[in-house]
This record gives structure tokens, sequence and C-alpha cells, in this order.
């Protein structure tokens, strides 16, 4: 109760900093709330791993270098149910618990949507009951923070820790050797079995922290598990020097800022190897506890492969099997295929790892050898199996100096994911036919989720409460319950209400873009948002070449009607990726001209919001008129901000790709805006080598004044961005067919501008999207994850006869 929570706050308070509520800062106050929860909690906790322990229960492991949870107050209060109590509690204490969530650093260990949807798959997964646990890095440094100076992205280091986190718990006695370099060759033992001997190994400790991942009002606890590199006390004596030292915790320091390229550093591979030899080790360990022979431990054991940088599993699985199991190679293939999983959630190239032998080699002697003996039976099963030779030159994992860890996940995985039906599709028919063609029963589909706790019931409170009071709250548990919804399209007081609440949340991002950008956006405008990862195949530069087409079409006609709109960016770039940050830099600097512009009058704004992260999406998502899904077809595996912000009733413009395929299945042809051409088209183009983006630009003025914008000084401060902008496009011919679809774009631009002034067919479109978005729910996802690959099932209590 309120009467007991405060009580309580007061008492652990004191006790923490011997203060009273009058003196304590919202640190103080966090700090002192966050132990409350963490130690209610942990008996749920307890009694979780006991129920699963005692029922022996199957276990799914999420192996994932990257997990991108944001803050953590507000939703383990709502998923623990103490959130309206804890609210009012405060409030009595003249607190708002808002500014004590304000203190909480994002925990942004994740670039984009690959890390997010590992967070909102851990929240579905306890909120489902499901036995299923992360495993990752606790990085030092997470997400770089981004600042613009003059228009450029600059990084800056993301020292989350430094104000200490409540939610982790250090779990010292689960800490694990794990080794690398050195010599390794096989020896006979007593029973002449091939043992490997290693010489002049570096071992490290990896140490756990642990984060209890909370289920929603189900007392479920699961487990993320992260690990932090230590010097092991034995090693001590060997890294003297303050230097030495820093080289070894560097390991777990920085989170590789690149989502798309495979970053061919040393240590890239070893925080690869680390978590995962980490995470198996202690799953063994614990299987051992069940006291269950070890040729049965897929009964019991799932383990899943989250993109291929952890695909390190297969090859560490089976060493722990062969040399420290004892099993022969077959047995422990055997079970290693069983327990492994893997997910694709990408088809761009680039993001295809490949590891040089050599570092492979040099660093992880054994491991190598397992996967060249993987390769080697790999390539030896094939050939009786095909005919056709080359096939197996395209699949096998060791080739051209190279170790394709794709391959190693699809060869020793049972079941293979991509992340959105043509996105699956396309892998079976075009990324990895020759696997299809091996392996056509392992291939399947699992369609993307959000959780829509986070970005519907806490996010978007306004919302929720309409909600609530329209359709009741069965939605808050059952998000397919939003169809309810459609009963009111033609309800005014409905539709009214839904408007009302939308403005309050453009009036809440138009606060904070007055307040960080010194900006003034009006709420009556048209609020169009484009966030994710700044990629030239997701196309921001197409977003912004229909901006400057507006801007052009103002300053010939200024007295012409323009309905107002605000384009509102959030995106960060790759450090490397020096594309990538020129259009930052282009768009930084439209903006400055726009802005300032007096013959625009307001019609026209663009924000880019600085350092877009979890906690920026969750006040932009809400507030959004228009979702930006632009990405040329069949480049975007599934993409999430999509299915956010559909559930947050924004109306998407999108061309076919990814999840927006399924979003249009979904709401309807008339309810969404589809453009450009299909993934048909494009793979058309590619075969005929037929595109010309010239031809655009010498046939379509308005192409021609819009990119001469970038050359002509129309933007000023762009000299070479600009010109580097306009040559990607016509001297090189357009990668990502960005003129190809530039008009389709604009006429659908302009539906939606005369769609928005018809009030009351915008609401209902909007109420469309809202009720429709049901189905994106991450818990239905996880679920298929659970019954088709993981075959684990929702916890029940112990009960003894299970024995
Ligand atoms: N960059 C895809 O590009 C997809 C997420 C999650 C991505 C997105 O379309 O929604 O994964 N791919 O499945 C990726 O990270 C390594 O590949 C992404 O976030």
């Amino acid at each position: 109760t309120k009467e007991q929570f405060i009580t309580q706050f007061k008492k652990r308070l004191s006790e923490k900093y011997a203060m009273g509520v009058e003196d304590a800062s919202p640190t103080e106050l966090y700090n002192t709330l966050g132990s409350l929860m963490h130690s209610a909690y942990s008996s749920d906790r307890h009694h979780t791993w006991r129920q699963y322990l005692l029922n022996k229960q199957k276990q799914a492991y999420y192996f994932s270098i990257e997990f991108l949870p944001g803050k953590l107050m507000a939703s383990n209060l709502l998923n623990m149910d103490w959130l309206e109590t804890v609210e009012e509690g405060l409030a009595e204490l003249g607190i708002d618990l808002a500014d004590l969530t304000e203190v909480e650093q994002d925990m942004a260990l994740g670039n984009g949507g690959l890390g997010r949807l590992a967070s909102c798959f851990m929240d579905s997964i306890a909120s489902c009951g499901l036995p299923g646990n992360g495993n990752g890095i606790r990085y030092e440094y997470g997400l770089f923070k981004q600042k613009f100076i003059d228009g450029h992205q600059v990084e800056l280091p993301d020292d989350w820790l430094s104000t200490g986190n409540v939610w982790e718990v250090r779990k010292d006695s689960k800490a694990v050797d794990v080794c690398f370099y050195g010599q390794v060759h096989l020896e006979e033992d007593a029973n002449g079995k091939l043992k490997p001997v290693y010489k002049n190994q570096q071992v490290l400790r990896a140490v756990p922290y642990d984060t209890g991942m909370i289920g929603y009002k189900n007392n479920i606890v699961n487990n993320m598990r992260l690990w932090s590199v230590e010097i092991p006390n034995s090693e001590e004596s060997k890294y003297r020097s303050l230097e030495e030292r820093r080289t070894i915790e560097d390991l777990t320091a920085v989170l590789y800022p690149d989502d798309s390229n495979a970053k061919g550093q040393m240590t890239r591979l070893a925080q690869e190897y680390f978590f995962v030899s980490a995470g198996i080790q202690s799953i063994v360990r614990y299987y051992h506890t069940l006291k269950e022979p070890i040729h049965r431990i897929h009964e019991y054991v799932a383990i899943h492969i989250n993109d291929t940088h952890p695909a390190l599993c297969i090859p560490e699985f089976m060493r722990i099997m062969l040399d420290e199991e004892g099993m022969s190679w077959e047995e422990a293939w055997a079970v290693t295929l069983k327990v492994m999983s893997y997910t694709n959630h990408t088809i761009m190239a680039e993001a295809m790892e490949k590891w040089p032998i050599d570092m492979l080699k040099q660093l992880l002697p054994r491991i190598y050898q397992i996967i060249e003996e993987i390769d080697r039976r790999f390539v030896e099963e094939t050939e009786l199996k095909v005919h056709d030779r080359s096939i197996i030159d395209r699949t096998r994992i060791i080739n051209h100096n190279q170790v394709h860890m794709a391959h190693l996940a699809i060869i020793g995985s049972h079941s293979i994911n991509g992340v959105a039906k043509l996105h699956s599709e396309l892998l079976k028919t075009v990324v990895l036919h020759d696997f299809y063609s091996l392996y056509p029963a392992r291939f399947n589909n699992k369609t993307n989720g959000i959780a829509e706790r986070r970005w519907l019931q806490l996010a978007n409170r306004p919302l929720s409460s309409v909600l609530d009071k329209t359709i009741g709250t069965s939605w808050r548990d059952n998000p397919e319950d939003l169809q309810q919804l459609l009963n009111y399209q033609d309800d005014q007081k409905v539709l009214n209400a839904l408007a009302a609440a939308k403005r309050q949340n453009k009036e809440n991002l138009a606060a904070l873009i007055k307040k960080t950008q010194d900006i003034t956006v009006s709420p009556d405008a048209i609020f169009d948002v484009q966030i994710k990862r700044l990629h030239a195949y997701k196309r921001q530069l197409l977003n912004l070449m229909h901006i400057i087409k507006c801007y052009q079409d103002i300053k010939n006609n200024p007295d012409s009607e323009f309905y107002p709109r605000v384009f509102i960016f959030g995106a960060k770039a790759a450090p490397s990726y020096a594309y990538a940050k020129t259009i930052i830099k282009c768009i930084n600097e439209t903006a400055n001209l726009v802005n300032n512009d007096p013959d625009v009058k307001d019609r026209l704004k663009i924000v880019f919001l600085e350092n877009y992260n979890v906690s920026l999406a969750e006040v932009i998502i809400p507030a959004a008129d228009v979702s930006e899904q632009i990405s040329l077809a069949s480049k975007e595996a599934s993409g999430t901000s999509n299915m956010k912000l559909m559930l947050n009733g924004a109306v998407t413009i999108a061309t076919l790709d990814g999840a927006n395929i399924e979003i249009r299945d979904a709401v309807g042809e008339e309810n969404i805006n589809i453009f450009g051409i299909t993934e048909q088209e494009v793979y058309d183009y590619y075969e005929s080598n037929t595109y010309s983006a010239v031809s655009y630009f010498e046939k379509d003025p308005v192409i021609r004044r819009v990119l001469e914008a970038f050359i002509d000084g129309t933007i000023p401060n762009i000299q070479s961005e600009g010109r580097e902008v306009f040559d990607s496009l016509i001297r090189y011919n357009d990668e990502f067919f960005v003129l190809r679809d530039f008009e389709s774009y604009v006429k659908a631009q302009e539906k939606i501008t005369e769609c928005y002034k018809d009030k009351r067919k915008w609401q209902k479109i909007s109420l469309i999207n809202i009720a429709n978005a049901g189905v994106f729910s991450a818990d239905e996802t996880v679920k298929r994850y659970a019954d088709d690959i993981w075959q684990i099932e929702p916890v029940t209590e112990y009960s003894s006869k299970k024995g």
C-alpha cells in the first residue's frame, strides 16, 4: 500500500544516507527507490530460479553482443505492479517520480534494432513466464554520446556506470576463466582419448553482473548476465604496469559503435569469444547441478545465437563437450546441433562477419582446430549430397583464408530464422539459397516484435488512458485486444480523445525541442519522424531531398499554401562511416537555412535531435504523426521503429520492405502510404544492370533543382559534403535508387498532406493503425521462438511429483 511504501522508503533513505526526504537530492532518492525495488524483486528472482531448478526446466539462453534496455526504473515499477502506488506515495512526499527517473542513465549497450530487439525479448520472455536468460557483455562505456558541433557529429564517451547501477549484482562466486592465445597440441590420455595440451595461454577472469528481468505482474524474474573482464589473482604478477593492465581491461571497455561493418580488430574477436565462453561454461556448470547425463543437455538447454557475433558458441560448446565432458565428435556434434539456433538480422553483405584465419588461429588455437574439423566434415558430407561442387565453395566455413561466421552459425544450428516474412524469403531464395537447398527444414521466419508495455503503456500514458476508457484495460495484458478499438473508428468522441492525446504528446515533444535545440515548433504542424541509425540504405537522403523540394517550392512561391510540417530526425552514424556523417552535416545545414529563413514563416521546420537513444525515442514516438520507413526495398531486414510508431498512432509512409509489408497487411492498403520500387524490381535492376541515375537527373527538373542545391551554394557550409552526396548519386550511380523512388515518394507525401487536412479521415486512419498493432507484440514473437525453436515452456509451480 501507499502507506507501507512511504514508511519503507523513508526508512531506507535514512539507513542508506542518514537523511530525510527534504535534504535528499534526486540521485539519492533515485538510489533509495532503486534499492527498495531491488530488495523486493530479489526474492522473486530467487523463487523463479528455484522453480526452474526444481522442475529441471529447459531454459533458453539468448546470446547477444548487444542489449539496449534504456532506463529500467519505470518499466521495473510497471512490471512489479508498483507504479501507481509509488507515484502516489512519492507525490505525498512532494516528489515527482519523473524527476527520479531523469537521474537514471540509459543502459545503451547496443547500436540499434538488434540490441533493442534483444531487450524487448528479455521483457517479453519474463512477462510470458518463460525460462529464458540473456548473456552478453557489460561494456564499461556504452554507445557513444552524440553531439553536433557546426553541424558535424562528434562522439563523446558514454560513461554510464559513473553514477552507479542499482539494478546489477556482481556475482564473484560465479566467475569463470576464459583463455586466449598460446599453443595447443593433442595428446592421448590414459584411456587413449585425445586431449588438448596448452602452453603459454593467457588466462582472463570473466565476472558476471546479473540484472533481473522482471515479468509483467507475474512474479517471474529472469536474468540478464553480462560479463566483465578482470585479471585473475593467479596472473596478477604477469601484468605489472598500468598500461599492461589497461590492455587487458580494454576487452570489455567499449561497445563497437558499428552495426554493419565487421571490424577486423582483435579486441572485437576477443570480445566475441569472451562472452560466449564465459556464458557456455556457466550454463554447463549449472547443468551439472541437475545431475542429468551430459548427452541429454539439449533437453534442458537451448542456446540462441543473435546474429553472427556469438557464432563461436558452436565451436566453444563442441570444445567443452569434447575436451571436458569426454564425448566423441559424433556425440558432441549431435547435441550441439540440437542446442543451437541462429537468427540472421541483415542481408547487407558488409555485415556478414568474416575473420582472417591467422587471427583466429593466433587468438583461439583450440577453437580454430575445432572449426577446421567442422568445416572438413561439412565438406565431406556435402560432397556426398550434391552434384554441383561449386556449392561447397560457396557454403563452407573456411575459404579464401577467412572464417565465415554466418556459415558456421548455419551449419551448427538446427534453426535459422529471418526477422520478417520478406527477409526470411530472401534468405531462402537469394542470400542463403545454397544453404536452403542443403537444409530446407532449418529455415523459418520469426517476424520481430516490440515490448508494448514500454512503447505504449509507459511511453504514452495519455493514449493509454484513452484506451482504458474506451475499450477497458485488457489490452495491457493482451495487446491483440487493441482490435476492439476498431468499433470506434466512426465515433467522433473517441477520435477527438485520441487526437487530444496526440496533441499533448506533441506539446511535450515541442517543449523538449525548445529546451534542447532552442527551436520553436508548433504542435499544429504535421510531425514527420525518421528515427533510426544513419545508413545509406535507410535513405535519410530521400527524406532530405523531399524537404529541399518543399523549401524550394515555398521560395519560388512564397505566398502559396503550404501545410506546416516539422521534419524530425534522430540518428547516430558509426564514427567510421564517413558518408553517413556527411548526410548528418547536410541535414543540419539545411535545417539551419530553412529554420532561419523568414520567407518560410514557420511552415517548414527541421529538427535533428542530438543523441538519439531509447529515452529520446520514448518522447518522440508518441508525438509522431508520420512514420518514415523508406529504406530501399529488400535492404531493411525488418525494422522495429515502424511497429512502435504505428502502435502510437503515426501513419506510415513506406516502401515494401521488411516488416512494412506486414504492417500494410495488418492495416490495409488504404491506411498506409506505400511508394517506391519493389524488391523484385531492385533485383531486376541488378540483373539487367540498366539503372541510370543520371537519366533521372537529366529528365526530371525537380530532381535536378534539388540536387543542384547541394552544390551551388543554396545550402551554405556544405561545399565538400554536398559534392560528396551529389557524386554518390550521379557519378557513382546512386547505389540505393534514391532518384528512382523520388517521384513516387513526393507523390505519397502530397497524399499525406491532403489526408491530414481532413482531420476526421486522418484520425480514423490513425486509430486503425493503433488497433492493428497488437500483432507486433514481442510477447507473441517470443512465444513462437519458445514453441518452434527453443521448445521451452512457461514456468509452473514446482510439484514434487516431478521428482
Ligand atoms: N540494424 C536490421 O537492419 C532489424 C534489426 C533487428 C538489424 C533491422 O531491420 O529490425 O536488426 N540488423 O532484427 C542488424 O543489426 C547485424 O544486423 C539492425 O538493427
